[in-house]
């Protein structure tokens, strides 16, 4: 059995635990590889590392370290089709779904590198004459990164990439289903030329390699993406160091389908945006809002196409739906369709593990949709993180709206409408970090902002040109030029 290492400053090497956990294929509980069980001290020389690196990383010039970036993206491009069989691999999403978080990584690589020759700072007249303003931007040390295995190559480089831009040093922590996807990824920036101690990877669990981690002396900031429970603990462990935290959190997403809609559009985006990586991404469609009059009929076309989808292991041609991720993962989402049936809603389809052909050792889910939901039930209300879609019917617009904001999140929504009044007036009222005007509630771009209202985080976007506010700190500079001492607010 392969056994794969951490590396540190520049160094694949063993954990000092001398333990390892197994890496499982979610479609065959096959094992993968087995990745070591990273503990305080593992994470203690990483930070370190990370912490020494950061002397001279931060004088290289950010166009340099750009020019890094792009050869990371290069690289990224050549092993597009290997990293993409490896993600299916070791997570279960398929193929071409595989292909597109790679994609996503490569064209993050090209624009943070871009953003070498850019990191913009303000330029300001002052109040007084002979006298400039502006800010520019400073790296800020250690990055925590703590990612999921949901998008295991397109998340890291979300955080990764961004952070070595600005001048920071990374300690990267794989999410334990994922461990490979991670090591591959910061092959590629080694060959890249990334420098010693720039990127560290610790592999294992939150509870052992995450938590010492979070709290280490030499981390400056934390960025994860993941649970909302989780989060809020390293937010409350960063409330009292104050170290810098940006978390990306769950999601309880809606789309909205009202009675003037493109109605085969809008059954189209339903499948995709519920069921593509078996719904297990933070901007998964896990409600349907449907207004009263469309209902029927919105519903025979998606029935139509549900049971269309076909269930299988990833690599397979003309296969729609993986795995769910692990054992646990299947058992949560069966406990929510307990819950649904619990509380009275109404399963239309689906609901139990898929266990056909060679789909019997694998952790498959049928396509799962629940008619007559209100919105105190629990599948309106939490994170399911899994194929399973909660339809509530409405009467109007404004109902639709009401209905969308009524939850603790507030990550991505959408609206199929062919009014345009109607599409404004939700994209000022819903609650949402992302709003898609008739298109699904997946498929965010790189170069714009990413994240969401409410417990979907804590107020930071990643992506875009906003993720430098994550990375960064601002230094305002006032240069006097007068010769005198210009008092501000007083000698006006
Ligand atoms: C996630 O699930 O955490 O918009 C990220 C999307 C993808 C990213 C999802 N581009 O669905």
């Amino acid at each position: 059995m392969a056994k794969y290492l951490n590396y540190i400053n520049g160094k694949w090497i063993s954990a000092s635990t001398g333990r390892f956990f197994n890496d499982i294929n979610p479609a065959t509980q096959e094992i993968v590889g087995e990745f070591p069980s990273s503990g305080p001290d593992d994470v203690d020389e990483a930070a370190s590392a990370a912490k020494k690196a950061f002397a001279s990383w931060r004088k290289m010039p950010a166009p340099k370290r750009g020019e890094i970036l792009y050869k990371a993206g290069k690289l990224l491009i050549e092993r597009k089709e290997e990293l993409a069989k490896t993600i299916t691999l070791e997570m279960g999403k398929v193929l071409t779904e595989a292909r597109g978080d790679v994609q996503e990584a490569i064209d993050t690589a090209f624009y943070c590198a871009g953003e070498g020759r850019r990191l913009f700072g303000i330029t300001t007249p002052s109040e007084l004459a002979n006298k400039s303003a502006m800010t520019v931007r400073a790296p800020i040390g250690v990055c925590a990164v703590i990612t999921p295995w949901n998008f295991p190559v397109a998340i890291p480089s979300w955080k990764i990439f961004p952070a070595i831009l600005s001048g920071n040093t990374v300690v990267f922590k794989s999410a334990s289903d994922t461990p490979l996807c991670a090591a591959e990824f910061v092959k590629i920036l080694e060959e890249s030329g990334v420098p010693a101690g720039v990127v560290n990877l610790v592999h294992g669990s939150g509870s052992e390699t995450g938590n010492p981690l979070i709290e280490h002396k030499d981390v400056n900031l934390i960025s994860f993406t993941g649970s909302t429970e989780v989060g809020r603990n390293i937010a409350a462990s960063c409330g009292k160091s104050l170290k810098r935290v940006s978390l990306e959190l769950g999601g309880k997403n809606a789309q909205i389908v009202m009675d003037d809609a493109d109605m085969p559009l809008a059954v189209k985006a339903a499948v995709w945006g519920a069921f593509a990586t078996s719904g297990q991404r933070c901007t998964a469609t896990s409600r349907l809002i449907l207004h009263k009059d469309i209902k029927k009929g919105f519903l025979r076309k998606f029935f139509e196409s549900v049971f269309g989808l076909k269930i299988g292991t990833g690599l397979e041609k003309g296969v729609d739906m993986g795995p769910l991720v692990n054992e646990a993962r299947r058992k949560s989402v069966a406990g929510y369709v307990q819950a649904g049936l619990d509380e009275g809603a109404e399963l239309l389809c689906g609901g139990k593990s898929y266990t056909k052909g060679n789909c019997k050792n694998g952790f498959f889910f049928e396509p799962t949709v629940f008619d007559g939901v209100t919105p105190e039930m629990r599948i309106a209300r939490e994170e399911i993180f899994g194929p399973v879609v909660s339809i509530l019917t409405v009467n109007s617009l404004d109902e639709a709206i009401a209905t969308a904001n009524n939850t603790s999140y507030g990550l991505s929504s959408s609206i199929f409408t062919t009014n345009i009044n109607k599409a404004f007036s939700a994209i000022e009222n819903i609650d949402c970090g992302i709003i898609y005007v008739n298109s699904s509630t997946i498929g965010a771009e790189n170069h714009l902002p990413f994240g969401g209202y409410k417990n979907s985080g804590n107020g930071h976007r990643e992506a875009g040109t906003a993720v430098f506010d994550i990375y960064t700190e601002i230094k305002t500079v006032y240069i006097d030029y007068s010769g005198a001492l210009q008092r501000a607010q007083i000698d006006l």
